[in-house]
């Protein structure tokens, strides 16, 4: 067959991309050589719809054996005792809890997706808004932290069955103890989906909300550090709650019903060359040198936020406990859009994402906001000392957003600075 010139074309640009800009999406992070290996082998080839040992297809030995590596070493990892491995995506996990504990029309609250959340989190055009009433509450606009307080009010008055916290514009810690203890006042299931800081908590440098809540998700990419993917955890099992019934009449243990959620629920085959690459990471995350990482994510987090202070920046809550930080771009630059901001950003081969600040005068195309975070820069081995000359970088383009010379000039900085440090070793 003719090589795909075209399409591999594609991909070698996309791989100058990433290798000459400063990567700052939050959500962004660069894999291992063995990860990418793992997810471009041969184990694409194999369908496995099923779980190990219980498959719809012959020839899964090998396959089931990648996805058990996978199960272990996530459960070490965050002292987990139920593992869902399959979810293709964060947002598949959550719907897959959703189908678990939740009937059609029935009341959940997710943190307000213009006050940090997410999509999957109840969004009106999300599955999750679609099918289930969603309720929301916020931060407080005095401090930028979760209001507990109106959480606790809206639970008690609304009684929903499910109650989601976590978050994808969110720079500090959770109570997940306060919200767990009004989810058992109310009886309802508590989630935590952990994907931006999981690879803060299963470093030890976050709490781990295994702890407190009934069911957790996360995704496998951000501060993981693995492929695109999503799974399921839970510290312990337990009956379901609200006895919800198998067609037969059977009330399940809360995994059963997560398993089917996923498959044949939501899901079809699983991706297993995806899942034995989440093996990869979940082993590289064990690591001594992962913890170092983290740590490092975090010192870089903390130094860029207090530089963005120093140069006259609002971050939303004054600070970060975690990887990442959201920029009112209000207080220094009123009339700079996130759009506009980020568009001339990207032209200057800085990547970051426009996003609504907590009440927002401006629509989610427009918005106030700048989200950033570290664990892209602090894998290519960015240091503390490189967070202020990053945000002089960044702040002089917002000075003048529309100039040419500007914009190449800090370009031209920009690739200089990250020439020095190796992404791929191919
Ligand atoms: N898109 C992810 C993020 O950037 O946080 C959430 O889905």
């Amino acid at each position: 067959m003719q090589h795909d010139d075209l399409l591999f074309d594609i991909i070698a640009r996309e791989r100058e991309r990433q290798m000459r800009g400063i990567e700052l999406i939050a959500s962004e992070n660069f894999v291992s050589d063995q990860v990418l290996a793992a997810m471009g082998s041969v184990l694409t080839n194999k369908y496995a719809e099923g779980y190990p040992g219980k498959r719809y297809y012959g020839g899964c030995e090998v396959v089931d054996e990648a996805e058990e590596l996978a199960r272990e070493r996530l459960k070490k990892l965050f002292s987990a005792e139920y593992v869902n491995v399959q979810p293709h995506s964060g947002a598949q996990a959550n719907m897959a809890v959703f189908m678990a504990c939740l009937h059609a029309g029935d009341k959940f609250l997710g943190l307000n997706l213009a006050h940090g959340g997410h999509l999957s989190h109840g969004s009106p055009v999300n599955f999750s808004g679609l099918m289930f009433h969603a309720l929301e509450y916020n931060v407080r606009e005095s401090d930028g932290r979760v209001d507990y307080e109106q959480l606790e009010q809206i639970a008690r008055a609304e009684r929903p069955k499910l109650i989601i916290a976590g978050a994808s514009a969110y720079s500090r810690e959770w109570d997940y103890a306060r919200i767990r203890s009004v989810a058992d006042e109310i009886g309802a299931i508590f989630m935590v989906d952990m994907a931006h800081p999981a690879g803060l908590i299963a470093a030890g440098l976050l709490d781990n909300p295994l702890l407190h809540a009934h069911i957790v998700t996360s995704t496998t990419h951000k501060t993981l550090r693995g492929p695109r993917g999503g799974v399921i955890l839970m510290g312990k099992d337990f009956p379901n709650p609200w006895g919800k019934t198998t067609p037969k009449g059977e009330v399940k243990m809360m995994s059963q019903l997560l398993d089917s959620a996923v498959f044949p629920g939501t899901q079809g085959g699983p991706l297993e060359h995806v899942i034995a690459a989440k093996a990869v990471a979940f082993g590289e995350a064990l690591t001594p040198e992962f913890k170092d990482y983290q740590i490092q994510v975090k010192r870089n987090a903390s130094a860029m936020a207090e530089a963005f202070i120093d140069a006259g920046y609002k971050i939303i809550s004054g600070g970060t406990d975690n990887h990442c930080m959201l920029l009112d771009l209000r207080t220094k630059f009123p009339d700079i859009t996130g759009k506009v901001a980020e568009k001339a950003l990207v032209s200057a081969d800085i990547t970051t994402n426009k996003n609504m600040v907590p009440f927002d005068n401006r629509s989610a195309f427009q918005t106030s906001g700048l989200r950033f975070g570290t664990p892209a820069v602090t894998t290519r081995g960015l240091k503390e000392k490189d967070m202020p000359v990053i945000v002089e970088l960044i702040d002089r383009v917002l000075h003048d957003p529309e100039s040419d010379r500007v914009i190449s000039s800090v370009r031209e900085e920009v690739n200089k600075m990250m020439s020095k440090y190796q992404l791929f070793a191919w």
